[in-house]
């Protein structure tokens, strides 16, 4: 009987343990399944033998789930209730099987729910900031205190005294409407969650995306891949559930490339692993373009048809040259890219022409103009394989091999993760990349991806979070996360003044994704009020002055809106009560609203919210079935493959090998600190900001290399989803604490062995952790996989050393952009 196997042998100790301290105050909610928003996805009859009846005569109900964490999966999960409490979690069964999945994680959840660090009332902090000294307090008395405040703060201040942050707790859609609609009412300050923004700034200028699905392939598709290129992507621990496509693939004679500093996970998986230097992949990109076009690999009629190669660009304000430059009366309507006609050699209308120049310069009418494709191979021309050889640190012949590979063994796909993208002027790297699927046309169709597939199960939330007839108190204004400590501390914000005094953080660790921590510490010194929402502890509820328990992701109705690898919308079933004194999101802003005096910001109950979300229809679809396909696949029910019809969701709805308007990453409301455009538009190459500890590619290591040599990277770890699961039992059995990964040879040089405990430091500040030597690390590269909070160190945090310098040309959390050195303890 498995469900005895996993419910009293593997997890039994640990979860009895901690269930006994839930039980006392947790209702029970599985035997009354009919109440509303408890009905069991399973009726009884249907359960599988032996799980009938529990110790009190009690059967097993099963409710649908999602797991909602920020791992991209999103798997969908059934949920195995007993007298009230989640007991077993196994996979749930999707409309198309393939994607059927769960893992440890998903599995271990019971112990997550039923943990000891979940936070059980509403709490006032009684000692310093930090000292962990919290009194009980009542919800009405905290609402209380959190809106009195709130409200003579406005009075006194203006709105933005308030402000807000939130980050990838829950991908739900539930709990984007409760923020959405306090800060709908409230305005205030956002504070932006500027996360893998060099990503999305290099993914979106050159790929463009669709509202609902960005800009990559189905992953199933990747079965039908001949070559796949793996870059900065530990696919097999950050995406395993995909993984069963790629490795079908190499069953086919699918060609597995991957591009990684690092002898990783997947590195072990490749037939070529190029072990390239941390922070040239553009570099190597670019090389690889280099060849292709000496070659005569490329896809003309890809490039004509497709990209923006031939389209013409101004010198003057290097934007395309349009009917309307050259007759005024056109209207937006009425107007079109320009091209020059093969044929005629003359400029016409590109709608109008079917086979242009991809090359040239030219003269039209006083403008002088040269094509897209002509910018891109003058931008790359100085990075020559010979070039890339020594810069990256690859051969020659290596870059010669997967070039060919690439080109000769298609349909080709690019997977690019995020492993060289946090660091300063990554988004190049994804320029560069994407520019090889367009030259060579491995893009489009079945097999050939260079995206990123996200379907956007949030489409229409937006358009329920303002309230029709209602004014709101104030604006929202959004402000970079990275400028906090300087803000913090002067209360000036591109030469504003902003008088933020309440900071209300939910489902976000800000204190940990955030860099240089300690002096975070002391600048939140300013700061009056620090509410915090979450359901368990972490970096941040330490320094809250109120803590408020929500719901983990059972304990509410919702619906899984993102951040999934599959076409679908997964019901969340309410499978257990609240334990404790857990609120849902939506009560939490709903009380906050109330008691601000606006009951029409929140008139609706949790599932009359989700039902205007998604309208009548899909939400009873999906009350019924809890797994209905999403939207847009509903319409073409087929498996997603970007840009196959050879429209492209850019402004112009072709590829951008040329990017007109650079964009800055996550919200347009943060402008760039430095906005080189005339950099921006074509793949290029600069070093990181910090982690440059060795001269090459023509620039010199950074000086802080002397006192710093070792390139410091977090790794998302295989054992973790960010800090969700870091006091779960099962995971820590795994992988027990925060440790340090270097090179034999970088260990033998600081007299460093197996297991030491060391202190990893720079000028911001030190952690200690115990080292493990690995035979896949380069000399100068250390690794801290991520996935602990701070109590779970020796001491200090990787937050104490790590970076919080934004990028020049997207505000990002660059955590792997750092200089460190490590000594024994
Ligand atoms: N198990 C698990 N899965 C997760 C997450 C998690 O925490 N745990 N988090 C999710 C989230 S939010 C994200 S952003 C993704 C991140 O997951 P990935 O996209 O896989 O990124 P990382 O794990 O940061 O790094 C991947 C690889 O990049 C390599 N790398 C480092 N520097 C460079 C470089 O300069 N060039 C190249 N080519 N490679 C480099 C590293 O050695 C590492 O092997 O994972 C998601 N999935
Ligand atoms: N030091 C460090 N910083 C990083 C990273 C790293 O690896 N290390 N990775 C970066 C990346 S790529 C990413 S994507 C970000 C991720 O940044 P975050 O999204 O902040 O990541 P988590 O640490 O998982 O924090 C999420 C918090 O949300 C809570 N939560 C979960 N569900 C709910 C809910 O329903 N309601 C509420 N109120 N809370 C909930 C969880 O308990 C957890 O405390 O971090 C970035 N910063
Ligand atoms: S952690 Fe990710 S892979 Fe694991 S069950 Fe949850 S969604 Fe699936
Ligand atoms: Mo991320």
């Amino acid at each position: 009987m498995a469900e005895k196997t996993m419910a009293e042998g593997l997890t039994r100790r640990a979860f009895l343990k901690s269930t006994g301290a839930a039980l006392g105050a947790a209702s029970t909610c599985g035997m009354l399944g009919a109440l509303a928003g408890c009905a069991p996805q399973v009726p009884a009859e249907k359960n599988e033998e032996g799980e009938g009846l529990s110790a009190t005569g009690s059967e097993t109900l099963h409710f649908a789930g999602s797991c909602r964490g920020n791992c991209n999966q999103g798997c969908f999960l059934d949920l195995h209730v007993r007298d009230g409490k989640l007991v077993r979690v196994t996979n749930g069964e999707f409309l198309d099987p393939q994607y059927n999945r769960i893992c440890f994680k998903g599995m271990s959840l019971p112990q997550r729910v039923y943990n000891p660090d979940r936070i059980k009332y509403p709490m006032r902090r009684v000692g310093e900031r930090g000292s962990g000294e919290w009194e009980r307090i009542s919800w009405d008395e905290a609402i209380q205190i959190i809106t009195d405040k709130w409200k003579a703060d406005i009075e006194k201040y203006g709105n933005q005294s308030i402000g807000w942050y939130t980050a990838a707790g829950n991908s739900g859609v539930a709990l984007t409407i409760a923020l959405g609609r306090l800060q709908g009412l409230i305005g205030g300050v956002q504070i932006a969650y500027d996360v893998d923004n060099e990503f999305n700034k290099g993914m979106l200028e050159s790929l463009g995306r669709f509202k609902k699905v960005f800009n990559g392939n189905d992953p199933s598709d990747y079965v039908n891949a001949k070559t796949i290129i793996f870059i900065g992507s530990n696919f097999t621990d950050s995406r395993y559930q995909e993984w069963h496509w790629v490795h079908e693939a190499q069953e086919k004679g699918c060609k597995l490339i991957v591009v990684d500093p690092k002898f990783s996970g997947t590195a072990a998986k490749a037939d070529i692993w190029v072990p390239i230097r941390p922070a040239t992949d553009s570099i190597l990109f670019m090389a690889m373009g280099n060849i292709i076009i000496e070659k005569g690999w490329t896809d003309e009629e890809f490039l004509k048809t497709n990209t923006v190669g031939p389209f013409l660009v101004k010198e003057a304000d290097q934007t395309f040259l349009r009917k309307s430059d050259l007759d005024a009366t056109v209207g937006e309507e009425d107007d079109d890219l320009i091209v020059i006609d093969a044929a005629t050699k003359k400029p016409v209308a590109s709608k109008e022409c079917a086979d242009p120049m991809l090359t040239g310069t030219y003269e039209v009418e006083g403008f002088k103009v040269t094509t897209g494709y002509d910018l891109y191979v003058e931008a790359i021309a100085p990075y020559t394989k010979e070039y890339a050889a020594e810069a990256c640190n690859v051969p020659v012949e290596m870059i010669d091999e997967i070039t060919e590979v690439y080109c000769a063994n298609t349909p080709s796909s690019l997977y690019q993760g995020l492993g060289h993208e946090h660091r300063q002027n990554a988004h190049k790297a994804y320029l560069a990349s994407n520019a090889l699927a367009m030259l060579t046309g491995n893009i489009g169709k079945s097999g050939a991806s260079a995206g990123f597939y996200r379907p956007r199960g949030t489409y229409n939330v937006p358009d329920i979070l303002p309230v029709e007839g209602s004014e709101p108190i104030g604006e929202l204004v959004e402000i970079s996360s990275s400028e906090m400590v300087k803000f913090f501390e002067t209360g000036d914000y591109a030469g504003e003044k902003i008088p933020l005094k309440n900071l209300l953080v939910m489902s976000g660790d800000w204190f940990h994704t955030h860099g240089n921590r300690q002096a975070l510490i002391k600048a939140i010194d300013s700061l009056e009020m620090l509410v915090v929402i979450d359901f368990q502890m972490n970096d941040t509820t330490r320094y809250a002055d109120i803590l408020l328990p929500c719901t983990d992701w059972f304990e509410e109705l919702d619906v899984q809106g993102w951040k999934t690898l599959y076409p679908f919308l997964l019901m969340q079933d309410k499978a257990i009560d609240p334990l404790y004194e857990a609120k849902s999101d939506c009560e939490i802003a709903k009380l906050l609203i109330h008691a601000m005096g606006y009951p029409e910001w929140w008139d609706w109950t949790q599932e009359e919210m989700l039902e205007a979300a998604y309208g009548t229809e899909m939400w009873n679809d999906l009350k019924e079935n809890k797994c209905v396909w999403a939207p847009y696949h509903v319409e073409n029910d087929y498996h997603y493959i970007y840009g196959e019809d050879g429209v492209w969701g850019t402004d112009t709805t072709k590829l951008n090998l040329y990017v007109e308007k650079p964009i800055r990453g996550g919200s347009d409301a943060i402008p760039c600190k430095e906005n080189d455009l005339g950099w921006q538009h074509v793949p290029g190459f600069l070093p990181p900001h910090e982690a440059w500890n060795q001269a090459a590619a023509g620039f010199e290591k950074n000086p802080l290399a002397d006192k710093y040599p070792l390139s410091l990277m977090q790794e998302h770890a295989k054992y973790g989803t960010q800090t969700q699961f870091s006091h779960v039992p099962n995971i820590r059995e795994l992988d027990p604490e925060p440790s340090v990964f270097i090179s034999p040879a970088d260990a033998e040089a600081r007299g460093i062995e197996e297991g030491d405990e060391v202190r990893v430091f720079n000028d911001r500040g030190e952690t200690v952790v115990r080292a493990r030597i690995h035979n896949g690390m380069p000399q100068g590269l250390a690794s801290m996989p991520n996935g602990f909070t701070a109590d779970q160190y020796i001491s200090g945090s990787i937050c104490d050393v790590m970076n919080d310098e934004d990028s020049a040309a997207c505000p990002n959390f660059n955590i792997n952009d750092q200089l460190v050195e490590i000594e024994k303890h």
